[in-house]
């Protein structure tokens, strides 16, 4: 029998992972649940896999086995406190419901995930008004994927929006060309400094003049990546957003901060850091498919109340995808069905 099957046998009463998994049946060849199966193929290794492994060590539920579970979790980058909290959730239920197989332990695991999220959560989308100048402002430490993830989003976004960019990485060389060729990629329009070292805020007036003139609908702001000194962040910001809210009369729509999901634990640091300076709206979390630690996200979720907006799941253009809770929990998960049905 089916793991899908066997488990609505099994489980009684409204479980949001019944739901899921229909769901996700039903829409396997959805491209975005494709995207995620592959993006996420590392994690999946580090996650659902080394639990399955645990299968060959283990014959049953014992104090060894949950050790060892809990070093999966957190290599995983499942934070401390949220890896606790799961084992002794897992203890305590499988106490009650006197689970000793580990066949039932992955399919407890699987479960619990599901229902500690929403599956129906909607993602938050970008707070875009049609019609409107909205900007959006990308900030990050260097090398994180601003960049590559603005030519990304342009990509998105152009479809529905006259889209512009605007280059204020005045500090790189190179970062302008850089954004050109994604700027030429997508067809849209880019303002740049009109010498190298210029003030960041000087090309963002440019841009918002061009944007005005052009009507442009979403006009995107690079930024240099730096790494957290607090107060030169927060003064750049400051005037940035005050050149924003003076040329427009409204604050930037999105402040979106590029994270990369191959630095683990670090981007949770980052994420606190910037959220001190910065009004955030929400978090790019890059390069998923270089990265084996998937549990970066539910930290994320766990610690801060800024939501991940899209993840970047490969160098394409086409490679980003908003982020969706039910399709990143499956692939992250998806090892322990399979697992679950050869037996
Ligand atoms: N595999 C993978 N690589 C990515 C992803 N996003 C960005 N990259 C790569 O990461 C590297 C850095 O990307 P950039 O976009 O230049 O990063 P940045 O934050 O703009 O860097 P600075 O401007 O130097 O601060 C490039 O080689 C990108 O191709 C992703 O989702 N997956
Ligand atoms: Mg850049």
């Amino acid at each position: 029998m089916s793991l899908i099957n066997r488990l609505k046998n099994k489980i009684t009463g409204n479980n949001k992972k019944d739901v899921v998994l229909d769901k996700i049946k039903n829409q396997k060849e959805n491209s975005s649940i494709k995207k995620y199966e592959k993006g996420l193929s590392k994690s999946r290794k580090s996650f659902s896999h080394k639990i399955q492994s645990l299968f060959v060590k283990h014959r049953e539920v014992n104090d060894e086995y949950f050790e060892e579970l809990e070093e999966i979790l957190i290599m995983a980058d499942v934070n401390a406190t949220l890896t606790l909290d799961l084992i002794k959730y897992l203890k305590q239920k499988s106490q009650i419901k006197k689970i000793t197989s580990l066949a039932e332990m992955n399919d407890l695991i699987f479960e619990h995930l599901f229902n500690m999220y929403n599956p129906d959560e909607i993602t938050e989308g970008l707070n875009l008004t049609k019609g409107e100048l909205n900007v959006i402002l990308v900030i990050g430490v260097n090398g994180v994927g601003k960049t590559t993830s603005i030519g990304k989003l342009t990509n998105l976004l152009k479809k529905d929006y006259k889209v512009s960019l605007v280059a204020a990485d005045t500090f790189r060389a190179g970062a302008v060309e850089q954004l050109k060729i994604w700027a030429d990629r997508n067809q849209a329009d880019i303002t740049t400094p009109v010498k190298p070292g210029a003030d960041p805020a000087s090309v963002v007036y440019e841009g918002i003049q061009k944007a005005k003139e052009n009507r442009t609908e979403v006009l995107i702001i690079d930024t240099a990546g730096r790494l957290h000194n607090k107060e030169n962040l927060m003064n750049e910001l400051k005037k940035i957003y005050s050149i924003i809210e003076k040329e427009i009369g409204a604050p930037a729509k999105e402040t979106l901060l590029v994270l990369d999901a191959t630095t683990g634990q670090n981007g949770v640091v980052q994420a606190a850091a910037f959220n001190d300076v910065a009004e955030l709206t929400g978090i790019i979390l890059t390069k998923m498919d270089s990265s084996a630690k998937g549990g970066i996200i539910l930290s994320i979720k766990e610690l801060f109340n800024i939501p991940v907006k899209f993840i970047g799941l490969g160098e394409g253009i086409e490679d980003m995808e908003p982020f969706n809770l039910t399709n990143y929990l499956y692939a992250l998960t998806e090892g322990l069905e399979s697992n679950e049905q050869e037996e």
